[in-house]
């Protein structure tokens, strides 16, 4: 039987939309476009691309064959996902040549060879030097790349070891695969974002939104159809037939925007590099706290039997989340705090600035970011994982500063590292608005903090954040804050 196919995808030139209209329109309302006008100038659309529009696999081979990449086989499933092989870049390109050399004049492969799809390469972290694009604006404001850029996610040495190390280094990816291959049914990791750019070829999309998601689950929403080109069973997944899908093909050269928590499966239609990000930030934090939620609960409700015999319970359970779901409760506190710290300490420093106040976008940004921190929080309040008796699990050594005094938070120098990072992203996206740009930023300046601390000293719970949003953006007096509509949703 085959897909309904409902719609197509909506499709805008990136060129004519701004992107507060795009926050509005797509983000806010998480709703997918594709996205042209937005890959000028890349290195990737010249260096890896052939006269024809093919791969240039043969650069790939000479500039990055060393690299050791993941690898799916599309032919074959493991549990959810398809089997991962390791290889380096020079033997999947000979194997991708060796599948255009066996291809009859008819251009179908021989069977028995092994679809590959080169997967979730950490292209930018292995070459950092190697510019191959820039992240288009409307895609800048991403807490988790500009994160894990000078933090680890996992300071507990259980999750993060060193098999792990580039793995969970960042959410930036390049993919590569032959016609034909293809990614099974999934929505993304954390319930973020992605945006993914066809540098050449060409893709088919499915996408299912948020609100019609049962119909691809079991009876018991355990499992998800896997192809929806299958035989999908009408016993195991009895709604299945009932979804309507919406369509997109995506060209050489068009970025799609895939919204939080939309199922989708992608197939390629002709021999594809594409690049990829997965993000979050303050228009989506929800959907990620949502996830650790869900998560906790199914790693807990699997684990039940043994609450009386386990001696940390509640520790075991928070394991059990970051290797399932690659962060937990208290991973994602760490994460909360320090962001809210970057963002608290370019404030003051927007504030603090002689040369008045030059920026308000970017003061109103920081606020909103400050905002939807709070509500998360706030609901993180209630967690039984920072209840007083659990706090051992969480304040484990490893995780510095959840635990520490605010000091410890204030100076380590990578939470300077992540407010410089921030303080550039927003100023690309504001002089893409046309407003002045730098607000120069300086270290000095940063570390100016007397305000943070006189909030409180320890932030070792969801309280002590809230607490501290709360105090800090209270500090400054309404004068500073007049013409920042959102401070006044910060009022309780
Ligand atoms: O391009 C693909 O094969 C998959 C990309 C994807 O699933 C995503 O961007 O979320």
């Amino acid at each position: 039987m085959g897909l309904e196919i409902g719609g197509e995808v909506e499709r805008i030139n990136g060129k004519e939309v701004t992107y507060h209209t795009f926050v509005e329109r797509f983000m806010k309302k998480n709703q997918p476009v594709v996205i042209t006008g937005l890959m000028d100038g890349w290195r990737a659309c010249t260096d890896w691309v052939m006269a024809d529009g093919q791969p240039n696999l043969q650069f790939f081979a000479d500039r990055f064959g060393k690299s050791t990449v993941q690898v799916a086989d599309c032919n074959t499933r493991e549990f959810t996902d398809q089997r991962r092989l390791e290889m380096s870049v020079l033997e999947f390109v000979n194997h991708w040549l060796e599948l255009l050399e066996g291809k009859g004049s008819n251009g179908f492969t021989c069977s028995t060879q092994s679809l590959l799809y080169l997967k979730d390469w950490h292209f930018v972290k292995e070459y950092p030097e190697y510019v191959a694009y820039t992240t288009p604006p409307f895609f800048v404001d991403d807490w988790l790349n500009l994160y894990l850029d000078s933090h680890h996610m996992h300071q507990d040495s259980d999750v993060h070891h060193d098999n792990n190390e580039i793995k969970c280094s960042d959410y930036r990816f390049v993919y590569m695969g032959a016609k034909g291959t293809w990614t099974p049914l999934h929505a993304d990791v954390f319930r973020s974002y992605s945006w993914s750019a066809n540098v050449c070829g060409r893709k088919r999309w499915l996408f299912l939104p948020p609100s019609k998601c049962h119909h691809i689950f079991d009876r018991n929403f355990k499992s998800s159809v896997y192809d929806v080109h299958s035989d999908v069973s009408e016993t195991k997944f009895p709604s299945f037939h009932k979804a309507v899908w919406l369509e997109c093909i995506q060209e050489q050269n068009e970025i799609i925007f895939v919204p939080s928590g939309w199922y989708h499966q992608v197939h390629n239609l002709e021999d594809t590099i594409s690049i990829n990000h997965n993000w979050f930030n303050g228009c989506n934090l929800s959907w990620v706290w949502n996830l650790l939620v869900k998560d906790y609960n199914e790693a807990k409700e699997y684990i039940e039997d043994i609450r009386e015999i386990a001696d940390d319970f509640e520790g075991l359970c928070q394991r059990n989340l970051a290797a399932n779901t690659g962060m937990n409760y208290y991973t994602f506190f760490i994460f909360l705090t320090r962001f809210s710290l970057a963002n608290l300490m370019l404030l003051n420093n927007l504030r603090n600035g002689n040369d008045g106040f030059r920026s308000p976008s970017k003061a109103q940004h920081l606020i909103t970011n400050l905002v939807s921190t709070r509500k998360v929080a706030s609901r993180m309040r209630s967690a039984e994982a920072f209840a007083g008796k659990n706090q051992r699990s969480c304040c484990s050594v490893e995780d510095l500063g959840a635990s520490s005094d605010i000091r410890n938070f204030l100076e380590d120098p990578n939470l300077l590292e992540l407010c410089m990072a921030v303080s550039k992203a927003y100023d690309t996206i504001n002089e893409g608005e046309g407003e002045v740009g730098e607000d120069g930023s300086t270290a000095a300046g940063l570390r100016d903090v007397g305000f943070i601390e006189s909030c409180g000293s320890r932030i070792s719970t969801p309280e002590d954040l809230v607490r501290m949003i709360d105090g800090t953006i209270s500090n400054y007096g309404s004068s500073f804050l007049s013409d920042i509509s959102d401070a006044e949703t910060l009022a309780i």
